[in-house]
């Protein structure tokens, strides 16, 4: 897959890209990352970027021309690269809020462009002209795109064939099934008086199995009931969760 960002910070997408899963997969020729950086496309001789809103109010808004011709520039790069359907994606507060679904989808796609911005917003008539899609990655503020575009591109990499190993997809399937994650324990067998529960130190794979589902399903109840509410439960699940709700310790911090 071919990744293309229209961004400011070329420099921040680039370093952070370089991390970790992502970062190896890169390495491994999975896929590229290519930045674009409006600036360069400014036609004024301050390299303008931004200017005040139309009709007044704080802040200042993203011009038009130099983000739609560094957008261009990186549909022109994808084409020449062979890719035929490009995706333009911009992300926004505004946008719909990103699920996994849409991220197993952005995955199958040959090139994707994302466009991160700054300043309150970028000019609409480039959305009109030039975006196929706009997502959000939460219902709060964070002082640019790149970091969502980042996240949008990490959820994106991992699900691409080859870039988790078989244990890492095995793992990252369970998640996807819709309910929360299970404790985790490491070494020692008891840190600062706290046990790990017997049952995982017991080589039984048929209970430790039986105890990170109910765990599972009991965490999705306590934290997130609308997730199980969405998915319903089979009567087995229904079972191991009334059995974590009788063992639930009052007072639990996480109630
Ligand atoms: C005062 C209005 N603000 C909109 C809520 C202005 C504004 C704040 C922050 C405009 C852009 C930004 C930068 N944020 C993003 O680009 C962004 C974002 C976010 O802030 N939250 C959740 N998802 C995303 S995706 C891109």
């Amino acid at each position: 897959m071919r990744i293309e960002v229209i961004t400011l910070f070329p420099e921040m997408v680039q370093s952070t890209a370089r991390h970790g899963v992502t970062g190896r997969a890169m390495d491994r020729g999975l896929w590229s990352l290519a930045c674009r950086n409006p600036r360069e496309f400014a036609s004024d001789a301050y390299r303008s970027v931004d200017d005040r809103p139309y009709g007044g109010g704080p802040g200042m808004v993203m011009l038009a021309e130099p983000l739609e011709k560094a957008i261009d520039a990186a549909r022109t790069a994808l084409r020449e690269a062979g890719v035929a359907a490009v995706r333009s994606i911009y992300v926004s507060p505004q946008g719909e809020p990103l699920q996994h679904r849409r991220v197993v989808e952005l995955a199958a796609q040959p090139g994707l462009v994302v466009i991160a911005g700054r300043y309150e917003g970028v000019d609409e008539r480039v959305l009109q002209r030039a975006v196929d899609m706009e997502l959000a990655i939460g219902d709060f503020v964070v002082s640019g795109g790149e970091l969502p575009a980042l996240m949008l591109i990490d959820a994106v990499v991992r699900q691409l064939p080859g870039v988790l190993n078989d244990a890492q997809s095995k793992v990252e399937e369970s998640f996807v099934d819709g309910l929360l994650d299970c404790p985790h324990y490491t070494r020692p067998e008891v840190y600062a008086g706290v046990a790990v529960p017997a049952v995982l130190l017991s080589g039984n794979h048929a209970s430790i199995a039986r105890w990170r589902r109910k765990q599972s399903l009991g965490r999705t109840w306590l934290r997130r009931p609308e997730l199980l509410a969405a998915r319903g439960m089979s009567k087995e699940e229904s079972e191991l969760l009334e059995e974590f709700k009788r063992e639930q310790v009052s007072g639990d911090k996480h109630q």
